[in-house]
């Protein structure tokens, strides 16, 4: 079975926990069950990672070139800064789709520019903790699974 693995960066192991303003009050692993619903009725799995620590979001964008199909990535504030992760997401093949639970654009100028949108084949901001869902649902057109 195909995986898709869904990489989240500094800070959103807090989601649900602090600023339900800006974050909403869903968890990650909320987050998690609802995107492995949406990749079941498409015939693949998801594996939910997250880390404060930018080498380590590197060292699993790496290992997603053996092991993943495709790639979901909140890279959280390294998205503004992160050539080194827009390097690493350069060397997969798959397809790689950028979420941002808030709209980027909306908030303050450091956000607006993204590294990994230079990579990225979609684009969700705005939309809240559901991104990561339609994320998944795009995923599924874009690696070919049968929807159920
Ligand atoms: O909107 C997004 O998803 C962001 O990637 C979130 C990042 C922020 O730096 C980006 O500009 C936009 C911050 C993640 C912080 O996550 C928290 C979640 C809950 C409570 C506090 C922080």
């Amino acid at each position: 079975m195909k995986t898709v693995h869904i990489l989240n960066g500094p800070n959103l192991n807090l989601l649900g926990k602090r600023q339900p303003e800006i974050y909403g009050r869903e968890t990650l692993a909320d987050v998690e069950a609802a995107c492995a619903r949406v990749a079941e009725q498409f015939g693949f799995g998801i594996r939910l990672m997250q880390s404060n620590a930018e080498h380590q979001i590197i060292e699993w964008i790496h290992a997603a070139r053996e092991e993943a199909a495709g790639i979901i990535i909140n890279p959280g504030a390294y998205t503004h800064t992160s050539i080194a992760i827009l390097d690493a997401l350069n060397t997969f093949e798959g397809p790689v789709l950028e979420v941002h639970i808030s709209n980027i654009h909306k908030r303050e100028s450091f956000r607006h520019h993204s590294y990994v949108s230079m990579r990225a084949d979609g684009v969700i901001a705005g939309c809240g903790v559901e991104g990561y869902a339609l994320a998944t649902r795009r995923m599924g057109s874009l690696i070919g699974g049968q929807k159920a």
